[in-house]
């Protein structure tokens, strides 16, 4: 057995006037909590810091700036670094990046139990446009604040085992999975911020929303034979309602485990990273079965191509 007892770190809403401080504070009351269950690892949200400022139109994009993160850790993350040394624990979280060249990223990192940022993942599947929409009942304005992730998914040696990240709307893609799979990826951990409305489509509610996120996760798992843990930022940020849906999923695509709700809360499951053998070793052993000769087209083009 190889059990990373792993905690899935949801925060409820973050709103605009909400400073990184007492967002800190939170993150490190779930840090304790996971500690009093033996967390060996602790997931964060997608933008955990602050609200989901890509709803949020600036005509000039320097006015988004002050979302970002110059440094890592910073004054206002350093109490949680010192939290996790201290209780030796492992985290993921994500946050804006800015970068001493400029550059804007949505990014997520793995840290370890001593404190060493071992990992850094940049979002490449940025939803939304970037443009403001006056066709939308709200905007997603992610490619106009980032730039796509040029780090590709990388996986690292971490707590015994081999783990990944993606970010939100990566989650939706089996590209993702199937490229960390490729590297023998045994726990993808990711945070998302998800509107519970399509605002392309408003009949399209939290429920369809909660099911294509399970659905997507849970295959990703499955297919792949990975463990994934998925956390959310949820509930009513200035009016704009995220959903929940924070949950753990087993290399077989079972849920193991899923918060209700959605405030700030924390479950924990034991994932035996040795679980991920029996599908890696049968129906998804990659060497023996994948037919990379048929799938030129997934690398080779972006858009659909029709028949003639
Ligand atoms: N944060 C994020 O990636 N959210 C997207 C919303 C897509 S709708 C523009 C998601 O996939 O959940």
């Amino acid at each position: 057995m190889r059990v990373i007892r792993t905690a899935a770190a949801q925060l409820g809403p973050i709103q605009k006037a909400e400073g990184r401080d007492s967002v800190v504070a939170r993150m490190i009351a779930l840090m304790d909590e996971a500690k009093s269950q033996d967390a060996d690892l602790i997931v964060y949200p997608e933008l955990a810091l602050t609200t989901f400022f890509p709803r949020w139109y600036h005509a000039d994009r320097a006015e988004a700036d002050p979302w970002f993160e110059r440094e890592m850790p910073g004054p206002a993350t350093a109490p949680l670094f010192a939290r996790a040394r201290q209780h030796g624990m492992a985290m993921s979280f994500g946050y804006a990046e800015l970068t001493p060249e400029g550059r804007h990223f949505n990014t997520s990192i793995l840290v370890d139990r001593g404190g060493a940022i071992v990992g850094k993942y940049r979002k490449v599947h940025l939803p939304g446009h970037d443009e403001f929409d006056p066709e939308r009942t709200h905007q997603h304005l992610e490619k106009r604040y980032f730039e796509p992730g040029d780090l590709g998914f990388p996986v690292w040696r971490m707590l015994g085992g081999i783990l990944g990240m993606c970010i939100c709307n990566d989650r939706r893609w089996p590209e993702t999975y199937r490229v960390m799979g490729l590297q023998g990826v045994e726990m993808v951990v990711l945070g998302f911020n998800t509107p519970s409305v399509n605002s392309q489509r408003n009949a399209e509610g939290i429920e369809e929303r909660l099911f294509h996120h399970r659905l997507s996760v849970q295959a990703g798992a499955y297919q792949n034979a990975t463990w994934v843990v998925a956390v959310a930022k949820a509930g009513s940020e200035d009016g704009h309602h995220l959903t929940g849906g924070t949950l753990i999923v087993d290399p077989n695509g079972k849920i193991v485990a899923e918060l209700p709700g959605e405030a700030d809360g924390v479950i924990v499951a034991a994932c035996d990273l040795d679980e991920t053998r029996f599908g890696k070793e049968t129906i998804f052993d990659f060497a023996r079965h994948r037919r990379p000769e048929h799938y030129g087209r997934i690398t080779a083009q972006t858009g659909v191509v029709l028949p003639e």
